[in-house]
């Protein structure tokens, strides 16, 4: 451990309140393609193109098709050295918030409860007719799934870009990195709001920012301490020490 990362240790040691912002890096080691960087492309397509409502009205066949062969890959993953860390970390800090951008819950698999989904999950799925939201996690979707009520078309129960995340959950995240005293900002390219924003909501508080990620990223020069290399690696050894 270098001093920078004694230095992190040590802050996380001594905080009562923790939050912690993850994104698709903290997955990447488990076989997980991320968004940008070293996800490429899906069928020759921009996968962030297929994460809107209007690629889904216009091709919802297309659009389950990708967030099917995602499911497969989330189901036949496991949960990687930084998900069990961050899950261990929670039985130490008097309050932990773990904030999340992703969809696969691993965090989950991997023991962390109460876990603030910021852009829903893939296990749900939602009716574009009715709204009732029904969960198929493990199970195998034809391309146009229907909905067990009112036999209508379902659309994956995540967040697309134009759409409000689900009521409540920002403000809890919010008021989580609020009144942390420790935020650390995992595997996120730190481009997509509102998530994003908690990174300046911490600096208008207390917390000291620490970043863990592959690379520098926009909200790097402004974070507290920077740690570059694999989440996998970093966090266990800043949660053991
Ligand atoms: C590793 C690693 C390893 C790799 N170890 N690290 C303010 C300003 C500008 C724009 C907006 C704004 N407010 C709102 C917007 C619009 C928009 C937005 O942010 N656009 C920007 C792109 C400019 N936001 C929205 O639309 C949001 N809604 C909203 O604001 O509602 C209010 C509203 C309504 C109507 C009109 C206007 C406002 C919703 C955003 C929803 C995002 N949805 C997605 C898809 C979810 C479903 C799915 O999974 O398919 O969420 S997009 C995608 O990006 C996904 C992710 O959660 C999200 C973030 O990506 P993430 O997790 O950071 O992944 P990557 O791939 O980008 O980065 C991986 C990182 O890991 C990299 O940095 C690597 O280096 C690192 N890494 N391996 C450590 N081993
Ligand atoms: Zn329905």
């Amino acid at each position: 451990m270098d001093d920078l990362e004694q230095r992190a240790a040590r802050l996380i040691a001594q905080a009562r309140r923790v939050a912690v912002l993850t994104g698709a890096g903290v997955s990447a080691e488990s076989g997980i393609p991320t968004f940008r960087g070293m996800g490429g492309l899906w069928r020759g397509r921009d996968p962030l193109s297929l994460a809107t409502p209007e690629a889904f009205a216009a091709d919802p066949a297309l659009v389950w098709d990708f967030y099917n062969w995602r499911r497969r890959i989330v189901r036949e993953a496991a949960p990687n050295p930084a998900h069990r860390a961050l899950a261990e970390l929670a039985q130490r800090v008097p309050h932990l918030t773990l904030i999340t951008q992703n969809v696969d819950r691993l965090h989950q698999r991997a023991g962390s409860r109460d876990v603030l989904e910021l852009h829903g999950n893939l296990d749900e799925v939602r009716c574009t007719r009715c709204g009732v939201t029904s969960d198929r996690a493990n199970e195998e979707l034809p391309s146009l799934p229907h909905c067990d009520s009112c036999g209508a078309l379902v659309r994956p129960g995540v967040v697309w870009f134009g759409e409000s995340l689900p009521p409540g959950i920002f403000e809890a995240a919010e008021a989580a990195v609020q009144s942390a005293e420790v935020f650390l900002v995992v595997g996120t390219s730190a481009v997509v709001y509102p998530a994003a924003g908690l990174v300046g909501t911490a600096r208008g508080g207390r917390a000291a920012v620490i970043e863990i990620n592959l690379e520098p990223t926009p909200v790097s020069g402004v974070v507290d301490i920077g740690l570059y290399g694999k989440a996998g690696e970093i966090v266990p050894r800043l949660v053991s020490a």
